[in-house]
């Protein structure tokens, strides 16, 4: 089996109930596994809700560590689309040139230093180096923050052996509280300041709020980008001859990054919690209970992705939710699609090949089904063209 292969592990129970069952800290989540059941459910925020306590539609539940609720994750309709439209301008800045320029530069700096060493471990000295580069541009923040971030690791609320850590996420909240409180004293145009100068119907947001969005902007950006780099790299090294064709066909780049967010669906899943007793897929779903819309699985249904486990480059038609759906969806996505926009230009136009020399792969334990979702650790030698 290819080392970059990503197995879905979901097939059978989505053919034949279209449902999985998880515990998850005694509070158990029905996933829903088909594309069509995500969509629908997605929607259907008066059934499915958000904006329960703060923490508990992630899985694993958050409650235990974080009473602060992320915006606009946590909130549902109106009052979500208030605050979305609030941030939505702020997220679309990767559009600009400026933006994709700065972008570029970094990421070029990143790859032209891999293929300088002998080796290389992709998952600390390459993904996460070049997520938290990137965020300070999403942020527009002193590029020298990075360090601070990359102090962190790979997830701010988990450790090695800790799927849940408070005293990891106690360093992000101080950090941030500590930034707030300097853009309110000293303001400047990075995102802190300008969430803490916005308003909302009438009055200014609270630094509780802005908080909110800042937690979520470094939590929800973090892992899933530092799996979808890390996972790039994995296929590359296994597949050069799609490195050869994206450096002779560039156009159909935007389809290959389309397409790799597709089959490694860096976020597997997220909850909602259930308003009333209702049924998911024809299984009886009681109030207060939890279920999750599993992007992963979805995006291997075979009802409506031809060969779903096969990467398809230019793969024409793709309705994939490996960044959510409905008004929730991933309010990343610009900077996220950017990031893996340039990353392959600059790896087809340098690079001829890469070696896969050792690795470690991380796996998601959901009960019954165990999930690769990208790597710990992987090593590989970069070799320019
Ligand atoms: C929401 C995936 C990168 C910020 C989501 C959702 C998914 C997702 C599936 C929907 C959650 C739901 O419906 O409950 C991803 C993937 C990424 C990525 C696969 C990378 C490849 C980022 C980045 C940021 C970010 C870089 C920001 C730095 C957010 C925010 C939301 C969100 C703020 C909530 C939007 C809302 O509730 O309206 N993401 N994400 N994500 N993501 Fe991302
Ligand atoms: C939450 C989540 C957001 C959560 C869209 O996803 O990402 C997870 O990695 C975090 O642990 O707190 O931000």
């Amino acid at each position: 089996m290819k080392k970059s292969k990503l197995a879905d592990p979901f097939e059978q129970a989505r053919l034949e109930s279209g449902i999985g069952k998880m515990d998850d800290q005694n509070d158990p989540v029905t996933m829903l596994l088909r594309l069509k059941d995500v969509r629908k459910t997605a929607h259907n925020w008066k059934v499915f809700q958000s904006g329960a306590k703060p923490g508990r539609i992630v899985v694993p539940s958050e409650v235990n560590i974080r009473d602060t609720r992320q915006i606009p994750f946590e909130v549902d309709p109106p009052e979500h689309g208030d605050y979305r439209k609030l941030v939505e301008p702020w997220f679309k800045r990767p559009l600009e040139a400026d933006y994709q320029a700065a972008l570029t530069k970094q990421i070029n700096e990143i790859v032209d230093e891999a293929l300088s060493l002998d080796d290389i471990e992709v998952v600390s000295d390459f993904s996460l180096r070049l997520q938290s580069r990137a965020l300070t541009l999403l942020l527009n923040t002193p590029y020298s923050e990075a360090d601070t971030w990359i102090g962190w690791g790979t997830h701010v609320f988990r450790s090695e052996g800790d799927s849940l850590d408070g005293d990891k996420a106690n360093i992000l909240y101080d950090y941030i509280d500590e930034q707030i409180e300097r853009a309110s004293e000293n303001p400047s145009d990075d995102l802190y300041s300008v969430l803490l100068n916005s308003e909302l119907n009438g009055r200014k947001l609270t630094k509780e709020e802005v908080k909110g969005v800042m937690i979520l902007t470094f939590a929800g950006g973090r892992d899933t980008v530092i799996n979808a780099v890390t996972n790039s790299i994995a296929y590359f090294a296994e597949h050069p001859e799609s490195l050869a064709r994206l450096n002779d066909e560039p156009e159909i780049t935007g389809k290959a990054v389309e397409e790799l967010i597709r089959y490694f669906s860096p976020l597997t899943h997220m909850g909602r919690v259930v308003t009333e007793d209702t049924q998911v897929c024809e299984h009886a779903a009681k109030a207060d209970s939890r279920v999750s819309l599993c992007w992963a699985s979805a995006n291997r249904d075979a009802s409506v992705f031809e060969n779903p486990n096969e990467v398809v480059l230019d793969r024409k038609l793709n309705p994939h939710v490996g960044f959510g759906f409905s008004h929730h969806n991933c309010l990343g996505a610009t900077h996220a699609r950017q990031i893996m926009q340039i990353l392959l230009t600059s790896l087809a136009q340098k690079v001829k090949s890469i070696d896969i020399l050792d690795y470690e792969e991380n796996i998601e334990d959901l009960d019954q089904f165990k999930r690769k979702v990208g790597y710990e650790k992987i090593k590989v030698k970069f070799n320019p063209k």
